[in-house]
């Protein structure tokens, strides 16, 4: 074929495609495929959550289910201001989180008096779940709603007389406020609460006790058209984690029968789907845009960094999942400046990443054309059709997919999709670059799925080939593009040690700029060029500027702590004392353990800070690395002044901290202190707890 002019080829492949018909059949589907809903859900990719309840008024991640309504009062409240926000993102629904686990219900609920209707705001005449689905039908925006299957304030909850409730409430939600696009079973549940004053701790068998296939018939009469998410679907599924991150290999297919919502291995287990999996059953990404999922003023600074958010995105649409991104609505009930001005800059940023396509001027052809028909024509990969698509002979699984560029051209994104109504069916690929007339890869992947996104070295090809080398039938490719992404000038990194040296790095090639004052640095902030010392409690922004210094990355703040310096550890009931000093070196790669079964909790630590100081809180960072993080569930805070008298300051638990393992931050009234006591009173399943780094909050 080398020595063949390519124009007598292509009028060649020309006459071969019009000789024969178009009748040649679609190949036939390969293991499950999705229904119509899940196709039009997955074409959505990128939507808002919103938590919003009393969490929001009392600082709290997991309510217990006695907080008075009274406190539910947001100042400003507008969901009109929410859709500005997620439209202008590109986003196309919002879900609400209509009764977290703490039972209040942002809608007047007739069957609870713990709802809005006992509210201050809008003296209880006010519906937060019906002012949402107006705007959103007033923004062209779809509404999901979450209700938390857990309800900590329901006297009922664990007995079946708590299922019907349950059922009462999803059906006045799913009856009074139009279409729904996706209902959120979250798998958190079962544990303590108030239980309408009965204050203890109910489990129960999650496999059983919801009932599930009766509540999901009871969704398909009075909204066939949404997707029932949860950990076992049935239409769509948790990704296993809380950061965003879908994986390398990620199969829409699950072995769903397997699976039922809050199953203990199922992150490890079942999250990244099953090349043999029995049901279509996609991957939604969840992720807040600050550590916590409910506003807290202390995140104010927290908001993730630009690097992180583009990150999350090619983690997540880029690895055949939908973005499902946090926005947690602030007291005022909007969602606070911070949150939409990176929510801005990363949608700049994904804007410019995929600004012009690199494909649609390319010849295209493939080694193989199902039925040498035009219906299946290589073409069809960058015709922008999402109907039509590329798709060998039966049995001929390795194939390849040429593209010729006019002139060398530079690239570094890919993106791949498979004409997933026939199934998923890509399980190993590759894509070659010639450059300079040599042919190199530059990437070795797994699955494709509805979408993958490839990040690659950025290469000036004249030809790109993708190579499909192995799949579970022929593959049927609907569309390939390349992009070329600018550089995104990275994030600083930031370390201090315990005696509060401070090293800031980056890769070679950018100058780095910093403030200590909390104004936001320019290239005319203080240059840094070596480590330097902070002792107080500071707060750092620091930035990176291109050589030239015409372009700035983002900027990235650093909350220090006073620093540790003649911090010492005075005695832990267990664990090695030894390297229990891990806990107070600021360094959060290093973590300790204690308690275990022959040292049962509560265990407890206690800490001498050298002298006394006045302190409003304390922070416990749980162990960040591994298979197993043993965070602590829940705790008691003592202080001290001279090592023998404690008083308690703060008790309570570490909400979400499995799922979520953030810093968790206890705020108290100021205090003089030397002395610090943690008691792990227990642990997540585990007599084992870990802690990666204990700090305090300095008055
Ligand atoms: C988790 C919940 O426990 C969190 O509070 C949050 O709602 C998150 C989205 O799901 O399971």
């Amino acid at each position: 074929m080398k020595n063949i002019p390519t124009r007598f080829l292509s009028i060649s492949i020309f006459l071969v495609f019009s000789s024969c018909n178009n009748r040649v059949p679609p190949p036939a589907p390969v293991g499950p495929v999705p229904n119509a809903n899940q196709i039009v859900w997955n074409e959505m990719e990128f939507y808002a959550f919103i938590h919003f309840t009393t969490n929001t008024f009392t600082n709290k991640e997991w309510g217990y289910g006695d907080e008075s309504p009274q406190v539910f009062n947001p100042t400003a409240l507008d969901t009109r201001q929410w859709a500005r926000v997620v439209k202008e993102a590109g986003m196309k629904g919002i879900i609400l989180t209509a009764k977290h686990h703490d039972g209040f219900c942002l809608w007047p609920s007739k069957y609870t008096e713990h709802t809005v209707k006992n509210a201050p705001w809008k003296n209880g005449k006010g519906d937060v779940v019906k002012e949402l689905s107006e705007t959103c039908k007033e923004f062209g925006l779809k509404l999901g709603l979450y209700l938390s299957p857990w309800d900590r304030n329901h006297a009922d909850y664990g007995k079946p007389e708590y299922i019907t409730y349950y059922r009462n409430q999803l059906r006045e939600l799913l009856t009074q406020y139009g279409p729904v696009f996706q209902v959120w079973f979250d798998g958190a549940n079962g544990g303590d609460g108030y239980y309408g004053g009965a204050y203890g701790s109910r489990r129960v068998d999650k496999r059983a006790y919801y009932d599930w296939p009766n509540t999901i018939k009871t969704i398909r009469e009075l909204q066939p058209e949404a997707i029932i998410w949860s950990d076992a679907g049935p239409d769509a599924r948790w990704v296993g984690n809380e950061h965003g991150h879908a994986y390398p290999t990620t199969w829409s297919p699950l072995l769903r029968d397997e699976v039922y919502a809050g199953m203990p291995e199922y992150a490890q287990k079942y999250a990244s789907g099953q090349e043999k999996g029995t049901h279509w059953v996609p991957v939604e990404a969840d992720v807040s845009i600050r550590p916590g999922w409910f506003y807290h003023a202390t995140e104010d600074p927290m908001v993730r960094s630009l690097e992180n958010l583009v990150d999350i995105y090619y983690k997540s649409v880029g690895r055949n999942a939908n973005l499902l991104l946090n926005l947690p609505v602030d007291r005022r009930g909007l969602v606070h400046e911070n949150d939409q001005a990176r929510l801005k800059e990363m949608m700049a940023v994904i804007k410019e990443d995929f600004k012009t396509e690199l494909l649609t001027d390319t010849e295209v052809s493939a080694d193989n054309v199902r039925g040498n028909s035009r219906k299946y024509r290589p073409a069809h990969v960058i015709d922008g059709d999402k109907d039509t698509y590329w798709a060998t002979d039966d049995g001929v699984i390795k194939s390849q997919l040429n593209f010729k560029f006019k002139s060398p051209t530079p690239l570094n994104r890919i993106l791949l999709q498979e004409y997933i109504k026939l199934g998923q069916r890509i399980k190993k690929f590759s894509v070659e670059a010639k450059t300079n007339g040599t042919w190199r890869t530059i990437a070795n992947e797994t699955t494709i799925g509805y979408k993958r996104i490839l990040r690659t070295e950025r290469v000036t090809a004249s030809q790109l080939r993708i190579n499909i080398i192995e799949a579970k039938g022929s593959p049927v490719i609907s569309a390939i593009k390349a992009y070329n992404a600018p550089d995104l000038i990275p994030l600083p990194k930031v370390k201090r040690t315990r005696e509060g040296v401070v090293t800031i790095t980056i890769e070679k090639g950018y100058n780095l700029y910093y403030t200590l004052d909390g104004t936001t640095p320019t290239i005319n902030s203080i240059r840094y060029t070596e480590p330097f010392v902070i002792k107080k409690a500071s707060e750092l922004k620091t930035i990176a500027y291109n050589p030239k210094g015409n372009k700035a990355g983002g900027v990235k703040t650093v909350q220090f702590n006073a620093s540790k310096t003649g911090w010492k550890i005075l005695s832990a009931t267990s664990g090695n004392l030894a390297t229990a000093v891990n806990i107070i070196d600021a360094n959060p790669n290093t973590s300790w353990s204690f308690g275990g079964n022959e040292n049962k909790l509560p265990q407890e630590v206690k800490i001498d800070m050298g002298n006394i100081k006045k302190i409003s809180g304390f922070t416990y960072l749980p162990r960040q690395t591994g298979y197993k993080l043993y965070p602590i569930a829940s705790y008691r805070f003592y202080t001290s002044t001279d090592g023998r008298h404690w008083k308690k300051q703060s008790e309570g638990e570490f909400s979400n901290i499995l799922s979520n393992p953030v810093k968790q931050i206890k705020t108290f009234l100021p205090v003089k202190a030397r002395y610090l006591r943690l008691v792990a009173l227990s642990g997540v399943a585990s007599q084992t707890v870990a802690i990666n780094e204990i700090g305090i909050l300095e008055k």
